[in-house]
């Protein structure tokens, strides 16, 4: 399956929101729960097709929500196209810590226009231990020009229907910013690669020049 758009994505959050879970669950297509806390950044990617046939390849980082990364997290913000923006609908601190996280990414985008953002309110099976409702984060989300969704990674079919919208906004805001650091053509991937070859046996032949 050959894919015509590269997109660079990035997830983030409060530790524990289920960000890595979601992640796995996404790039499986089953749910994959996780127990382990993400050490700096992780890595996930995965072809996904558009109603119109177009075939994008998702490159997202799955970033730790440790205070600790945060330096390392930041310079992964470069360069992105979309963001999901994590919480825990259990645990009002993950909530509140969503403000910090969406000001940092506006901060370090480095394209001169809003990339896409995504709200994402984890842990939807816990009903009974829910503390956020639906309209408070809603609220938040509009007032932020954010889109809502809620998920659950036991769950498989709404994440992928989350990931289908995510990319579908993303693909339709590309069309209105050519330039997006995010969003790269296959083909310019390609060029690329011919040019580094290049560039290396130019650097090859020089660095043998000298050489009897
Ligand atoms: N009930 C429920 N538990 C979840 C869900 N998603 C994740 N969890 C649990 O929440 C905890 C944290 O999940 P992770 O996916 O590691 O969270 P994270 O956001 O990647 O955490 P860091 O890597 O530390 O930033 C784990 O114990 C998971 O089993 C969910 O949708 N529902
Ligand atoms: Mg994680």
């Amino acid at each position: 399956m050959t894919h015509q758009y590269v997109f660079r994505t990035i997830i983030l959050g409060s530790a524990k929101a289920g960000k890595s879970s979601f992640c796995k669950t996404y790039a499986e297509g089953y749910s994959c729960v996780q127990k382990e806390a993400t050490i700096g950044v992780d890595f996930v990617a995965k072809k996904h097709q558009l109603d119109d046939g177009t075939i994008i390849k998702v490159n997202m980082w799955d970033t730790a929500g440790q205070e600790a990364f945060r330096a390392i997290i930041q310079s992964y913000y470069r360069d992105i196209c979309g963001a999901l923006l994590f919480f825990d609908i259990t645990d009002r601190s993950s909530f509140e810590k969503v403000d910090f996280w969406l000001k940092d990414l506006r901060h370090f985008n480095t394209c001169k226009h809003d990339h896409v953002v995504i709200l994402v309110g984890n842990k939807s099976d816990l009903k009974d231990r829910r503390v956020i409702s639906h309209n408070e984060a809603l609220t938040y989300a509009k007032e932020n020009q954010l889109l809502y969704v809620e998920s659950s990674c036991y769950d498989v079919d709404n994440i992928e229907t989350i990931m289908h919208h995510f990319y579908t906004s993303i693909y339709a805001h590309y069309c209105n910013h050519e330039n997006c650091k995010g969003v790269k053509t296959n083909d310019e991937n390609t060029k690329s690669k011919v040019f580094s070859s290049l560039r290396d046996s130019i650097t090859t032949r020089e660095k043998y020049r000298n050489c009897c």
